[in-house]
Formats: structure tokens, C-alpha cells, sequence
């Protein structure tokens, strides 16, 4: 459906969920698009020096190319997901070499089958008290804001034909934390085009959750500043947490519905935007079901409903709200 907008629309997998018939069924009749969850990180890659392992990685990209589907790249680097042995290279030109060895090997080996890669996870954290709001971990403390440029060049010399995205989340609502993470964002996207840095797709991860304050007119002019700067906008990760909703699950699902329909209207008008992809299919596999994060876990103990299909692959309101907000986009 959403191509008929000249939009694609996809979901996470991990290699695993290829063992489930019923889901790689549902998935090939709702996607377009499939992207890495968490098998294309450098940890997962290499957790031994010197001894990567594609083969999980291979097999997702097969399988997008063997059923006619986009394929995304998540991620090139992302400070969570370095291997351990990385942090604790001291030598800074060994280090280097190291990582910008691993995004030429991953990206290459893959040259013209991805359609995107988050190139940069998550670099921002106000935490820092940095002027430039960059996140204090190990990519900064080894090589300085520099980092985010070098990263960026060895990508496109990698992989040309990618399309190249710095990913982050919580610049979606309207508190003081996500307009701290907008400025700071935005001032890093500004950067990098200001400096020839290839930066062509801003990253929206898009992880909502019921009850958070929103404003559509801060958030659709934020984007259009974005969009102003030369970049294209995608929806890279969304999902939406339910702890704030009452059990009853007509109920729940309505208000998750409700999340997916606030937030999808503003931001699939602005024509920057290319794409959006679930962090999951269905709630069979989602991180949020799965209670990663302490947020995550409802008061009442009951599994969450996060995602556009339920446990049983049935559509859900969540799905026909999704449908609904790319139907109402003009034709790109
Ligand atoms: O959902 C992902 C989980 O299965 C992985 O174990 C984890 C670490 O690789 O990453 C989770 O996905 C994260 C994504 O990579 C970046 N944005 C936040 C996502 C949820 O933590």
C-alpha cells in the first residue's frame, strides 16, 4: 500500500523469525522492506578480533533479494554495540584503522543490495553537557567529533549507492529533553552538510509511547527545517509503548492506534519523507514485548501490544492507522 504512495514500507527481523512459516508469510504479504535488528552491529559481527561471521547477515540479505525486498542496513557503528576488544584498542590510529576497516568490509561486501544504512546510531545525549550534545562514549573519547565525518566518507566509498543515514530517537515530542535533542540534532545534521559530509537521510526511530505530550506544528516545522538542509527523512524504528493504557485490549489497541495516527499524519506529509519501517512486525517479536527497557513493562503485568500485527499475526487497529496515514499522503 505504500508504495502506491511512492513510499516503502517495512519491519526488524532477525534471522531467527526466518524459522516461523506463518510470520515470513505475513511478513512478505505487508513488506516491502526488511531491516537488520540487531545481526549487522559490529558485536555481532566480530565478537573475536580478526574473526567476523557474516553468515546471519548474509542470510537477511538473501532473503530480502530472494523475495523481492528492500533491504536496510542497521547499523554501521553504534557506541552500544562496538565489540568489547574495540575499547580497549589505546593506540588511536590502530583504532581507527580498525573501525573504518569494518564499515569498508561490512558495507562493501554488500555494495549495491542495501538501499539504506544507518551509517551512525545514536550520538547524541545531552547528558554529556557537551556544547555540541554529542553522546561521551567510546567513539568520541577515542577520536573526537571527527569521528562522524570519517565514518560517513568510508561509507560512501564503500557502498556509492546506499543511501546514507545518521539515526536517532527522541526529538518526537514536545518536552524540553526532545527540543534539547532536536537543536542538537539538527545542529549535527547542519555540520555535516556544511562540511561536504554524506549525509542523505535523518534517521526518525519514532519509539512512541501512550500519554507522551505532542505537538504537530513544532513537529512538522522541525522537520521541514531537516528537510530544509538537503536531507531526507525516514521513519527507521517505530513502535508504540502501551504501559500508560487501561488492559481492556479493544481499548489499548485504540489508544496505540491513536499514537500511530498522531504522530504518522504530520510526519509522512512532509515530502521528505521516503519511508517507514516497524521496529517488528508483530507483537510476536518486539523488544517492547520482550520488557528491554523498564518503561516497557505495564503495571498490570499484561503483554504489551506495540506493533501492527498481534501475537497471532492478525491486523490490528495500529495496522489500519498506519494504512490510513499513508493513504492520506498525495502521491510522491
Ligand atoms: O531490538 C533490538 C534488540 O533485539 C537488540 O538486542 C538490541 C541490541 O542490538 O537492539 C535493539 O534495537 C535497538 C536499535 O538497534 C537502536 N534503536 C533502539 C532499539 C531498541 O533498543
Amino acid at each position: 500500500m505504500a508504495a502506491i504512495r511512492g513510499l516503502f514500507y517495512g519491519a526488524a527481523i532477525a534471522t531467527r523469525h526466518l524459522n516461523d512459516p506463518a510470520f515470513v508469510a505475513a511478513l512478505l504479504q505487508e513488506c516491502g522492506m526488511i531491516v537488520s535488528e540487531w545481526e549487522a552491529q559490529w558485536a555481532a559481527l566480530e565478537p573475536v578480533r580478526g574473526k567476523p561471521d557474516y553468515t546471519a547477515l548474509d542470510r537477511l540479505v538473501e532473503f530480502a533479494a530472494s523475495n523481492g525486498l528492500l533491504f536496510r542496513g542497521h547499523s554501521g557503528i553504534w557506541y552500544k554495540r562496538v565489540p568489547d576488544w574495540f575499547g580497549a584498542i589505546n593506540d588511536r590510529a590502530e583504532a581507527e584503522r580498525l573501525m573504518l576497516e569494518h564499515v569498508q568490509a561490512k558495507f562493501s561486501r554488500y555494495r549495491g543490495r542495501v538501499q539504506s544504512w544507518d551509517v551512525l546510531n545514536e550520538a547524541v545525549d545531552l547528558r554529556s553537557g557537551r556544547p555540541d550534545g554529542l553522546r561521551r562514549e567510546v567513539l568520541l573519547d577515542k577520536f573526537g567529533p571527527g569521528y562522524i565525518d570519517l565514518l560517513f566518507h568510508a561509507a560512501r566509498a564503500a557502498d556509492p549507492q546506499a543511501l546514507l543515514c545518521y539515526n536517532d530517537y527522541g526529538v518526537e515530542y514536545d518536552t524540553p529533553w526532545h527540543a534539547g535533542r532536536r537543536e542538537a540534532i539538527l545542529a549535527l545534521l547542519r555540520g555535516c552538510r556544511s562540511r561536504g559530509v554524506p549525509v542523505d537521510v535523518f534517521g526518525i526511530q519514532a519509539h512512541l509511547r501512550i500519554g507522551a505530550r505532542f505537538n504537530a506544528d513544532i513537529w512538522a516545522r522541525w522537520l521541514d527545517e531537516v528537510a530544509g538542509l538537503g536531507i531526507k527523512l525516514m521513519i527507521t524504528e517505530i513502535d508504540v509503548t502501551d504501559a500508560a493504557a487501561p488492559g481492556d485490549i479493544a481499548e489499548r489497541d485504540r489508544q496505540v492506534a491513536a499514537e500511530y495516527e498522531r504522530f504518522l499524519a504530520p510526519t509522512l506529509k512532509n515530502p521528505a519523507l521516503i519511508g517507514m519501517l516497524a521496529w517488528g512486525l508483530s507483537d510476536r517479536y518486539s523488544w517492547i514485548v520482550r520488557g528491554t527497557e523498564p518503561y516497557h513493562k505495564r503495571p498490570d503485568g499484561l503483554p504489551p501490544r506495540p506493533l501492527p500485527l498481534d501475537a497471532d499475526l492478525k491486523r490490528k487497529p495500529a495496522w489500519q492507522a498506519m494504512a490510513d496515514a499513508v493513504i492520506a499522503v498525495p502521491k510522491r
